[in-house]
């Protein structure tokens, strides 16, 4: 197991990977550069009150001028792979047609600057930039567009599948549907059930048709997968009708995925519970076959857990539900479920969200459970943390320090009960624009300054550099 002797620290498998994520429009900037087009991300961060100040990628880390430095950055790290997404709109900047030459290069310079420092690149295909002329034609909640990210998936592949092993298609579907089309948080900012729900079978299309573009350029040995930020959701009691609604939810968040994918089907009962928003007529004969394809790893995504129950007046004796957080009672896709959101005491990250690392052994056992042979790979896993640089030049964030700490040992838990996880990249490298909530949110091993973008190693960045070149988990000081 991953557990050593009594008293010894615990030790990862070798080969295990160690790295740090990014997503292209949360760092690059440089929007109007080497003739990218705009994306929804643009759009959106350009509509009042969209996000928080007001912020855009327009600028973000500078990461795109920046490049050399940052990888120089991640070898000072120790990191063994760096996840980055692609945009879109630098490779086609309309969505269709012959590939940018100028966005390929990019991408080819940051792979090259990586292996170099043998730094394996793990791309993501798709983190939610997706070019505005797409979704003038009906986004996500059009099936055409599922067509359109296979082209992309297959001009990315043809340019760098000589040099890039691992591959995940879309981040967080979950996230693209059901913020982007059902509460709008996020662009394209759309408020339309009906939508979110087309948005979910046109993602898992994407993925299957993209899977099949990048095992035709890159080789049929390149690891393809999908990177899902499964919901852990825990019943709020142990009622039926409690147990019911957080059964609907796991259907409609995180079966609509995983089904048709793995088990070759939508989850039973997931078209009547949404029927009064949607016929789920966007499902044609064939699809999903064309959804089912090899899946060589799976990407998980995991920050908490929720408690969910029904909402009042569905319990059958008239017995109230305890109250729901108030900022929390309307997380989607909370409607199409009919569930409320339970709010619970513990210690939370600026993002409100509740630690429990707990929930990331859950999953990933339960997973292992249920697709034995499915590899896995955390592929996001952190905190935000309201960090500042102190009179000695450092940024001490003990909670982030714990957090990771905490969140490593609970993967090596789901090891020592035999969990195939081969690898952790951390959420994230450098703080970054947060999506609604700008810059003011920040995740980062690494601290930047938003007026001069200089990088400042965290302490949680040095304390991840032992993990990384040591594979033992180190200790959190003075605790
Ligand atoms: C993920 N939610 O986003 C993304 O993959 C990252 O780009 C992001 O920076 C990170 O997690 C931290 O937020 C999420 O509302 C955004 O449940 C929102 C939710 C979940 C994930």
């Amino acid at each position: 197991g991953a557990h050593g002797e009594h008293g010894s620290a615990r030790r990862f498998p070798p080969g295990f990977l160690w790295g740090a994520a990014t997503a292209a429009y949360q760092v690059e900037g440089a929007v109007h550069e080497d003739g990218r087009g705009g994306s929804i991300w643009d759009t959106f961060s350009r509509t009042p009150g969209a996000v928080l100040h007001g912020d855009t990628g327009d600028v973000g880390t500078d990461h795109y001028h920046r490049v050399v430095e940052d990888v120089a950055l991640m070898a000072d790290l120790g990191l063994s792979a760096y996840r980055f997404s692609v945009a879109w709109p630098r490779v086609q900047p309309t969505g269709r047609g012959p590939a940018n030459p100028a966005g390929l290069d990019f991408y080819r310079r940051l792979v090259d600057l990586l292996r170099d420092r043998g730094i394996a690149p793990l791309v993501t295909l798709y983190h939610w930039d997706l070019p505005q002329p797409l979704q003038d034609a009906g986004g996500w909640a059009e099936r055409d567009t599922a067509w359109r990210f296979a082209d992309y998936a297959g001009l990315v592949a043809d340019a760098l599948g000589d040099r890039v092993h691992l591959w995940t298609t879309l981040n967080e579907p979950w996230c693209s549907a059901y913020l982007g089309y059902a509460s709008g948080e996020h662009a394209p900012g759309v408020q339309d059930p009906a939508q979110a729900l087309a948005a979910v079978h046109t993602l898992n299309l994407a993925h299957g048709l993209g899977t099949r573009a990048v095992r035709a350029a890159a080789g049929d040995d390149a690891t393809v997968s999908l990177t899902l930020n499964l919901q852990v959701n825990r019943a709020a009691s142990d009622r039926p009708e409690d147990v019911a609604a957080r059964d609907r939810l796991d259907r409609v968040a995180n079966e609509v995925f995983l089904g048709p994918l793995l088990d070759g089907a939508y989850p039973e009962g997931v078209v009547a519970e949404t029927a009064r928003y949607s016929d789920w007529s966007f499902v044609r004969d064939g699809d999903l076959d064309l959804i089912r394809t090899r899946l060589d790893a799976l990407g998980v995504n995991y920050y908490t857990t929720s408690l969910v129950g029904a909402v009042a007046g569905d319990a059958g004796d008239g017995a109230l539900a305890p109250s729901a957080s108030p900022d929390a009672a309307d997380r989607p896709p909370a409607d199409l479920a009919d569930v409320t959101w339970h709010d619970r005491p513990g210690p939370r990250t600026a993002m409100g969200w509740l630690v429990e690392p707990a929930g990331l052994t859950d999953l990933l056992l339960d997973l292992h459970r249920r697709y034995p042979d499915l590899p896995l790979y955390v592929l996001e896993n952190g905190a935000a943390y309201p960090d500042e640089v102190g009179p000695d030049g450092q940024v001490h964030d003990p909670d982030r320090v714990a957090y990771l700490h905490d969140h490593v040992e609970a993967v090596g838990r789901a090891l020592d009960s035999g969990a195939d996880v081969r690898g952790y990249t951390a959420w994230t490298l450098m703080d970054n624009f947060e999506w609604a909530f700008g810059y003011e949110r920040r995740f980062g091993l690494v601290h930047v300054d938003r007026t001069t973008m200089a990088r400042t190693v965290k302490d949680s960045g040095r304390w991840y550099r032992r993990l990384a070149t040591t594979g033992v988990l180190p200790p959190v000081e003075g605790r």
